[in-house]
């Protein structure tokens, strides 16, 4: 019994303790199926708070680019819905990454991965707080991903949080992304919705 016990104590807690995240996150699927309301089309797949069970999570669902037109992955703190409605959303926008569609094979994994490192791994500094979550969608007339954000009256918040998305995606300064509030986008009559911030 001697020699168990100090054979535990030599084990580092690193090789048996999870790696906690700074947050508990949600991932959700959405699947179109027109007979249902857009909220009833939303299901909550699971929760994790560690690195290995967002890998575990990740390891174990299809990719993106796997899935059928009108679907939805979205990543959001725990207690944020991820829907525009949501306390913490509806004074908020998105930072806006539209796909064309040879980017689908080219770009949207690996977007969407680097989309949920930053979101896990509290990559906005300071600013972090600010994060409500991302949402990547499938569709045929060209993919889209967006890192969402609970108020687009902070200014600082949302354009630090949109350089440093940019720069995590690689992509070019001369290409810029643009920002738009929710508020915008759900009351849109035409097919764009006008920018309140560009990087
Ligand atoms: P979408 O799925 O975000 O984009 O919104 P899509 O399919 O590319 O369509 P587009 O209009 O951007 O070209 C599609 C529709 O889903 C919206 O017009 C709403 O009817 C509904 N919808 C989307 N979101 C994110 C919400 C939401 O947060 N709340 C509610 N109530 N409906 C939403």
């Amino acid at each position: 019994e001697a020699r168990e016990t100090t054979a535990q104590e030599i084990v580092s807690p690193e090789a048996y303790i999870k790696h906690p995240l700074q947050n508990r996150w949600s991932l959700w699927f959405f699947k179109n199926d027109k007979s249902k309301t857009w909220q009833a089309n939303l299901r909550l797949i699971s929760k994790f708070d560690t690195v290995e069970d967002f890998w575990a999570l990740y390891n174990h669902i299809q990719l993106s680019s796997n899935l059928m037109s009108g679907c939805d992955y979205s990543l959001f703190k725990d207690g944020i819905e991820p829907m525009w409605e949501d306390e913490r959303n509806k004074r908020g926008g998105r930072w806006l990454i539209p796909l064309n569609k040879q980017q689908r094979k080219l770009d949207l994994d690996r977007f969407w991965l680097e989309t949920l490192l930053c979101l896990v791994g509290e990559a906005f500094d300071d600013y972090s707080d600010e994060v409500c979550g991302a949402v990547v969608n499938i569709r045929a007339k060209g993919d889209k991903i967006a890192v969402w954000t609970s108020d687009y009256e902070n200014r600082a918040a949302v354009t630090h949080i949109g350089r440093v998305y940019k720069e995590c995606l690689g992509i070019p300064s001369k290409m810029s992304i643009g920002y738009q509030c929710h508020f915008d986008t759900a009351t849109k009559s035409g097919s764009t919705t006008k920018n309140k911030f560009v990087v």
